[in-house]
């Protein structure tokens, strides 16, 4: 009979490749001596220092999966999953800064874009120079971007664009906004637009109030008659797979990032657990206690196994949106469970900064949201079940 270890149950460990516990290896190390010393106050103070994308750049963080002529590590989706998993388990705002920079600007630019605006933007992107955002929603259209008001109409040397974007994460001290609008030159088809900080007419005013992921700045991007030329077009793609191709990637690397969030749970719930005692027993020697523990444990492994095999088959090019739908839904949906599970068993410690378990439960409030919510990815897999789409 094989060894059983609780935090590892079906030795996931074993299954990646060198390369990618090494990467894995790093990212814990930066994550755990960088990031967490000044998260608490990072989220309390709403405060997020653009110095984190430096350093990312530095570890390497940032654009794994990119060739490394552009900067990049050229590293595996798993090797990108697996250093998702370690920067959430400090702050899924942390993991959310590095995931919109990788996989919702620098993958779209080295996709869609051309020789010349992979050299201009990728090797900055990926040294953190630079800091991107990718705006997609809008005030009347988050779930439906399709109903998209943002327009692009074509000048002589290029295009103008007006609209508003809301809910951008990064935006507000972004030097590199990916823009999706509709655009009149192509039938109204949706197209993607690299614009530059600083453009006339293009701000981005920071969206505060914000209850959760307080530690990544959030803002609005407004466009009014903002004017570009010809090179600001992503010219290879068009219609809504544009942004979605980027957004199987970011959903993707979400799915195990939030099992992060939620083995930091598991991990503190059960250390709280054997210290403190009532009753004149430890809290971990009761059944309802550990009922808790065995069902999150369960799920965190479950979903981990289910990211490795989705990541296994992104990286042969052979993963299906859906199967990406299942493993963001299911693994926000359990990580969720397990931050509010956690936030119970540290009794009224469970409020308070220091232990954090709270800021890791009220963030995965807006994982649970953003990149498609719980219920439009119940939808998505809905009409793969029946053929019937129940959107409209
Ligand atoms: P639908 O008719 O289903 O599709 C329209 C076109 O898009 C193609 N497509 C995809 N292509 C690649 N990958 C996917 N996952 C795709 N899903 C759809 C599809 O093949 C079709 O192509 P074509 O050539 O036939 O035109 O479109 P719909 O309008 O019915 O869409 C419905 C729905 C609900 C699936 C979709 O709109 C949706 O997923 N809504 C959720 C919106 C969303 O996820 N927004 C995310 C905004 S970005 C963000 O939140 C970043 S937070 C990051 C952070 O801080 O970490
Ligand atoms: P709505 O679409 O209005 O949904 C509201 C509720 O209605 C949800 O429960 C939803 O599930 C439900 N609903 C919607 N349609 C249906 C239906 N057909 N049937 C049944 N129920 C339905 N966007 C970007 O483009 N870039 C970013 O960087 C970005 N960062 C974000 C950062 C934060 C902190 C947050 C909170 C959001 C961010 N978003 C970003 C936006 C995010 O993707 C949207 O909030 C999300 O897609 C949901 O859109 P909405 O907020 O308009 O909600």
């Amino acid at each position: 009979l094989g060894r059983f270890d609780w935090e590892d149950p079906f030795r996931l460990n074993d299954q990646l490749t060198e390369e990618e516990r090494m990467l894995r290896d790093a990212a814990r190390a930066y994550a755990q001596e960088r990031l967490q010393p000044r998260v608490i106050a990072a989220y309390r103070d709403e405060s997020t220092d653009p110095e984190i994308f430096r350093e990312m750049g530095e570890m390497g963080l940032l654009g794994v999966t990119v060739p490394e002529e552009y900067g990049g590590l050229g590293a595996s989706y798993v090797a990108y999953g697996l250093v998702a998993r370690e920067v959430e388990r400090v702050d899924s705002g942390y993991r959310s800064m590095m995931s919109v920079q990788s996989s919702l600007v620098m993958y779209p630019i080295y996709a869609y874009g051309t020789e010349a605006q992979r050299q201009k933007y990728l090797p900055k992107l990926a040294t953190g120079e630079w800091i991107g955002c990718f705006g997609l929603t809008e005030p009347d259209a988050g779930s439906d971007p399709a109903g998209m008001k943002t327009v692009a109409k074509k000048t002589a040397n290029g295009y103008v664009l007006n609209g508003a974007k809301m809910w951008i994460s990064n935006a507000p001290i972004a030097d590199v906004f990916v823009v999706w609008a509709k655009s009149e030159a192509h039938g109204g088809k949706i197209k993607g637009f690299v614009l530059d900080k600083g453009t006339k007419g293009l701000s981005a005013p920071k969206i505060g109030g914000k209850l959760s992921l307080r530690a990544s700045i959030t803002g609005e991007i407004v466009l009014k008659d903002v004017e570009v030329g010809e090179d600001a077009l992503l010219p290879n793609v068009e219609g809504l797979k544009g942004p979605f191709g980027c957004l199987n990637r970011a959903r993707y690397g979400i799915a195990w990032g939030v099992m992060g969030s939620a083995e930091f749970c598991l991990h503190a719930a059960r250390q709280y657990g054997l210290d403190r005692k009532q009753f004149g027993k430890p809290l971990a020697q009761t059944q309802l206690f550990q009922l808790k523990l065995a069902n999150m444990m369960s799920e965190i492994s479950l979903g981990l196994q289910g990211c490795l095999q989705v990541g296994r088959l992104l990286d042969q090019a052979n993963a299906a949106p859906e199967m990406i739908s299942i493993i963001k839904r299911n693994n926000c949906g359990k990580a969720l469970d397990a931050a509010r599970m956690a936030r119970d068993m540290h009794g009224g410690n469970g409020i308070q900064e220091d232990y954090q378990i709270m800021r890791h439960m009220v963030n995965l409030e807006t994982v649970n949201t953003y990149e498609g919510t719980h219920d439009v990815h119940a939808l998505i897999l809905g009409r793969a079940i029946t053929g019937l789409q129940a959107f409209f």
